[in-house]
C-alpha cells in the first residue's frame, strides 16, 4: 500500500502554535493538497485535519463526520478554505476531544454548541454552512489549528502540561 498521504505533526512542533496564511487562489495545485489532506485524514484515523497539522500554513482544512470512514462509500468530505465563523450561538456544548496531533490524550471543552461557518469550497466557490454537535466542535477545533490553538490550550497549565509530559513520554517509548 503506497498511499499519497503527509506525516501528521506531533506536539510540541511549533509549527502547530503558528497562523495559516489566508489562500489567494484555489487551483489544481490546492485542489491536490486537499485531496492528500483528506487520505491523511481517513488514514490516521480522524474527523477532522488541518493544514497546520501537515506541516503546511495555508488556512485549508478538510472534515469527514460520516460514520462508517472506511467505507468509500459513505465518504462525505467537507472542504474548506479560508474558513472564517461569521456567528456563533450564546448556547454552549461540551464534549470530549481528541487531536491527532497528541496523541492518545483527550479532555472536555466547552465551545459554542452552534456555529455558521463562510469558506471557500473545493471549487474556490463561497459557501456558508451551520454546524452542531460534533461538527460543531470539530469545525471550531480546526479553525482553531489555523489559529495556531489547540483544545489542550483551553485547559488548566496544570492539566495541559501533564497531558503535553504523556505525550512527549509515549513518543520516546515508541521510539525505541
Ligand atoms: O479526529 C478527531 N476527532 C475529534 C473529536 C472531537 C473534537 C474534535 C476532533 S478533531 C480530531 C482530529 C484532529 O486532530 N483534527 O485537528
Ligand atoms: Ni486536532
Amino acid at each position: 500500500m503506497n498511499k499519497e498521504i503527509y506525516d501528521i505533526i506531533i506536539v510540541p512542533d511549533p509549527v502547530l502554535k503558528q497562523k495559516a496564511q489566508e489562500v489567494q487562489t484555489v487551483d489544481d495545485a490546492l485542489r491536490a493538497q486537499m485531496d492528500r489532506m483528506l487520505e491523511t485524514m481517513y488514514d490516521a484515523p480522524g474527523i477532522g485535519l488541518a493544514a497546520n497539522q501537515v506541516n503546511l500554513l495555508n488556512r485549508v482544512l478538510v472534515m469527514d463526520f460520516s460514520q462508517r470512514e472506511d467505507e468509500e462509500a459513505s465518504r462525505d468530505p467537507i472542504y474548506m478554505v479560508n474558513p472564517e465563523i461569521i456567528w456563533e450561538s450564546d448556547e454552549i456544548s461540551e464534549m470530549d476531544e481528541g487531536c491527532l496531533s497528541i496523541p492518545g490524550q483527550y479532555a472536555t471543552v466547552e465551545r459554542p454548541a452552534q456555529v455558521r461557518v463562510k469558506y471557500l469550497d473545493y471549487d474556490g466557490k463561497a459557501q456558508e454552512g451551520l454546524f452542531e454537535g460534533l461538527g460543531s466542535h470539530c469545525v471550531q477545533h480546526e479553525i482553531d489549528h489555523l489559529n495556531g490553538v489547540l483544545f489542550v490550550d483551553y485547559l488548566s497549565s496544570l492539566k495541559r502540561n501533564m497531558i503535553l509530559k504523556k505525550v512527549l513520554k509515549d513518543q520516546k517509548l515508541k521510539a525505541l
